[in-house]
This record gives C-alpha cells, structure tokens and sequence, in this order.
C-alpha cells in the first residue's frame, strides 16, 4: 500500500481486514474472469459497473482488470455502443433477459454473440482504461508494457463508443447527450425523470412480465415501484419497435431526456480518451478534445446561478429542476476553478447535502434530505451510494480541491466500515445497509481507496 491511498485513516490491522473482504466480494461476485455486480440481483455483466470495478481490480491485478473491460466490449454494437448489460447464457434469473431485448432479432447492429440489452449506460470506461494503465505503470516492468500494449489494440473500440455518443446521441441544438431510457442514465428511478416518466404511457400490448429483482430484495421499498415497472418495460417495446434505431428513437421514444449527468461523464471520459490517444500514439488526440470541450460546454449552458446544473426533457422541453446528485454535473465535467468551484464544493458539503444534520455520515445522499422528492430508503431517490463518493472524491482531486476529496473519501470508508457491510447503498440517517449486501462496485471503489 502507498502513500497516496487512505488505508492509513484506519488502524493497519482493520485496513487489512477490509480491503481483505472487499477482494473477497469481487472474487464471490465472478464467473471465470468476469466480475457481476451481485450474486442473485444482477447475474450478468454491467457496463458503467465494470468500469468501477476495473478500477478497483487494478491495483490488484491489472490484467485482471482489462480482461474484465474486453469481455464487456465483446458486446459492443457494430454501430459502436457498449450495451448497459452483456448476458452470460449460464445466467438466469434476471429480468428483463435476453429474450424480453430480443435485440439481435430486431438490429443488425447487435451482435448475436454474447446476448445483450439494446441501451447504454454512462460511458466511464476511458476513465477506467486510463486509471488501469496507470496502475500498471506504477507497478512498472513487464505489467506496464503489457497495459500499454493492450491500451493501444483496445483503443479503437473506445472511440468508436465515443463516436457513437457524438453522432446518434447528442442533441444538435444544446450538445447533451440524450437518453431514451432511466436506465441509461445509472440512476433508475431518480426524482429527475419523475416527469418524462409520467408522459411515459404504457399501451396494453405491454407483454405480461414478473419482476426478478423482489426475489432478491425482500423490502420492496428499496426498489423502484410497479408502476415505475411498467414505464421501464414500456420504453423496451417502443425501443425494439423503432428496431433500436437510434434516429427512429429520436423521433418516437416516449422518453427524450437531455442528461447533464452522463454529458458531464462524457466530458471527464473525453479527457481521459484523449491522453489515452496521446500515450498510444493515436492520431486522433484533437477530435477528441474537442468532444470534451463540446460536452462540457453543453453542461456550462445547463447550470444555474446556484451552480448547479439541470437536465431537460426534450419532448415538452422542461426543465427537470434540482435536487438530485446529478445537478453536481459541472464538478464532474472538469475545469471547474475558483468561485465556481468553491461554490459547489459548499453546497456539496452544506446542509442540503453532506451537511445535513440528521445525517449519520457526512456523505451526499442521491437526492437531497432538502427536496420533497427525497426517500431515504428507495434506491436512487435518497439513499447514500458509494460509486457516487468515488465520482465526486475523484473530481474534487482533479480539480485541485484536494482537502474536500480527502474528507469525502475518508468518510466514504467510514461508512463502509462502521455500517458492516459493502452494500449497495446505505440509508442516509440510520446507515442501513440496503439492495444488495455484497456488491463489486462497492468492493472496487473500497479496493481503490485503501490499495489504490
Ligand atoms: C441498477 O440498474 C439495473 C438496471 O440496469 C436494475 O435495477 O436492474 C442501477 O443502480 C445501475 O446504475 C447499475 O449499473 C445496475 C447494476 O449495479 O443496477
């Protein structure tokens, strides 16, 4: 372990014991070499997840780690999009399955082999391809001409990703990325798509289904409600009606939402594609500089005088309005400096947010205790996640405001600790473990922090 990593805010013995453990529930959470995001729930291979875990896997085995992020690009479209799920045939027990995406039937973009959904999710896999070769290269020798190597042949697939959010998926007028679907956003049932949600209409053709995951977690509470359910289901049939054309789907999803969220990953994944380019000899460094700059623009032009930024509905054209993490966008997009920095990192850290005073730990809830929308126990509508500790302490050190990183990071393991557990998320006030008890992107942020 190194200086630069946070086991050192923990008695040895119990930074030992925990990075122990967070291991051990990625090595539980595997098939062969590919890393699920839980037994049980979540059986197959997740996109934005596997970058996270990448990540944490990096420090432990590097090779390891780019195995993980090549079998999830097995799945990559022909037209370029990484697919927010890879089927694992073995698997069963999770819906919506292959069967219900249907998605090699309807596009000849999908690949036939491996199965995989038909939407995407946030495109943070440059960010994990770049922190993983350097990794490798602090491990130095033979591990980091091997990542280097890898990053060189793997590169091309991650600009055709990027390629493919440029040309099918930002909106010409503001430059966001649009989503079709609440899943490609991460946060499922966010307040944010409360309204695109409710124009969401779902037509009696929808098939009868039987939801999985209240197998798997006992308290329906914690999960997306039935009727949010059925709008998700919906979005699928009216996505393989447009025979996942991403055009076809412009004009006629229901759901058309302009996320500030997934642009300012973009933003972040932008930069890093671009030294990634640099560090293999790529020819292509300014395209995608100028896709960052592009993105980040986009998500400037939705921020408010509180700093904060909002999505858009493009349907109706509203503004979905605050109060969830998402509005801290711009931190996440990058080159944020001075006042405008200072002022996010207060609102992060006031009482609207990780300030709150009923809070066990002082950790941004996933919407704030301050909206009306808040539920401290349903998914991502309040409860604290730590992948989004990662984000924020990770761009708050890119920004230079080291000392809030620090703080956040320090109190991100506390909770992980002091709660017992590497769940899925956490109940803000009582620190409840909730969702799935061992999950990998938990264990991978845990890994990163203490050995990374
Ligand atoms: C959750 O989403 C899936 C659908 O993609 C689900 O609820 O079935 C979200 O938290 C998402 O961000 C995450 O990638 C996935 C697997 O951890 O679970």
């Amino acid at each position: 372990m190194d200086s630069n990593n946070y086991a050192r805010e923990l008695p040895e013995k119990l930074a030992t014991t925990m990075a122990a453990r967070a291991a051990h529930v990625l090595g539980v959470n595997s098939d062969g070499d590919v890393v699920k995001p839980a037994r049980g729930l979540y059986p197959h291979q997740w996109s934005w997840d596997t970058a996270f875990i990448a990540i944490g896997l990096s420090a432990l085995d590097v090779d390891l780690a780019c195995r993980n992020i090549d079998a999830l690009f097995t799945g990559q479209w022909r037209n370029g999009m990484v697919p927010h799920i890879v089927f694992d045939p073995a698997a069963k027990g999770y819906f919506p399955g292959p069967d219900r995406w249907a998605s090699a039937e309807v596009s000849a973009d999908a690949p036939s082999a491996p199965l995989t959904s038909g939407i995407c999710q946030p495109p943070v896999h440059a960010i994990a391809t770049l922190r993983t070769v350097r990794a490798a290269s602090r491990q130095g020798g033979s591990t980091a001409s091997a990542a280097l190597g890898w990053a060189g042949t793997f590169f091309p697939k991650l600009l055709s990703w990027h390629r493919f959010l440029v040309r099918e998926r930002t909106e010409a007028n503001t430059g966001l990325v649009r989503i079709f679907h609440g899943w490609e956003s991460g946060m499922d049932n966010s307040p944010r798509f409360d309204g695109p949600y409710s124009r969401v209409q779902p037509g009696p053709e929808l098939p009868l289904y039987e939801r999985r995951d209240l197998k798997f977690v006992a308290d329906a509470a914690q999960r997306p409600t039935t009727n949010e359910y059925d709008r998700y289901l919906w979005l699928v049939e009216e996505a393989k009606q447009a025979g996942y054309d991403q055009q076809v789907l412009s004009r006629s999803s229901s759901f058309d939402v302009g996320d500030v969220f997934f642009t300012a990953l973009f933003a972040a994944a932008n930069d890093d594609l671009a030294e990634l380019a640099a560090l293999v000899g790529a020819p292509e460094v300014s395209e995608v500089r100028g896709y960052a700059e592009r993105a980040r623009a986009a998500v400037a032009a939705r921020t408010g005088p509180s700093g904060l930024a909002t999505d858009i509905d493009f349907r109706t054209g509203e503004d979905l309005g605050p109060g969830t993490v998402a509005g801290f966008a711009p931190l996440i997009a990058g080159q944020l400096a001075g006042q405008d920095l200072d002022k996010l990192v207060t609102l992060l850290q006031g009482p609207c947010w990780a300030g709150h005073p009923g809070l066990r730990w002082a950790l941004p809830p996933s919407t704030s205790p301050c909206s009306p929308h808040f539920r401290p126990r349903s998914y991502w509508r309040g409860p604290v996640w730590p992948v989004t500790n990662w984000l924020f302490s990770w761009a708050l050190e890119r920004a230079g405001a080291e000392q809030a990183a620090a703080d956040l990071r320090r109190t991100a393991l506390r909770q992980v600790v002091e709660a017992g557990g590497l769940a899925e998320y956490y109940e803000p006030f009582t620190g409840e473990v909730l969702g799935s008890a061992n999950h990998s992107w938990t264990a991978a942020v845990v890994v990163d922090w203490l050995c990374g």
